[in-house]
């Protein structure tokens, strides 16, 4: 019989500003938990989710940016050869959402795709879904 049998791996980048959950998202999609403690993360953290559909095995590698890294210059470097990213805001915190534009302008800066292509036209897509989104929450 033949083995159809495939593995995909994709590095997706979680950013956003400082203390906004981006570590909590993770922790809860990959481990199931919740901490109410805050403890920041420097630098980078890695996560991996594993998703299985019959005889394909998606491998997330999910890369937990610190929020602080905005300011720093190391953010090219850990956007290399990204396949995706969600840009996290706290619904409580105002300035956190004005902060996604900047994200977004930093991925576009320095992220190109495998396909020779900026981030550009696939980002902005999605946070227009946000923003709507957003409007939609905060209004009902
Ligand atoms: N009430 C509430 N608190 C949350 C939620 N998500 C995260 N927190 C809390 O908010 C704080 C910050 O969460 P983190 O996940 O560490 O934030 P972060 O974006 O990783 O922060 P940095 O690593 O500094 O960039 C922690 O004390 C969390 O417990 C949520 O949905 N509701
Ligand atoms: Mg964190």
């Amino acid at each position: 019989m033949q083995n159809n049998y495939k593995e995909h791996l994709y590095k997706i980048l979680v950013i956003g500003d400082l203390g906004v959950g981006k570590t909590s998202i993770i922790k809860r999609y990959v481990h199931q938990n919740f901490s109410p403690n805050y403890r920041a993360t420097i630098g980078v953290d890695f996560a991996l989710k594993v998703l299985n559909w019959d005889q394909e095995t998606v491998r997330l590698q999910l890369w937990d940016i610190a929020g602080q890294e905005r300011f720093g210059n190391m953010t090219r470097v850990y956007y290399r050869e990204a396949m995706g990213a969600f840009i996290v805001f706290d619904m409580t915190r105002p300035s956190s959402f004005e902060a996604v534009t900047k994200w977004k302008e930093d991925l576009d800066s320095k992220l190109t795709l495998a396909n020779g292509k900026n981030s550009k036209h696939r980002q902005t897509h999605s946070l227009r879904h946000t923003r709507t989104h957003t409007h939609k929450t905060l209004l009902s």
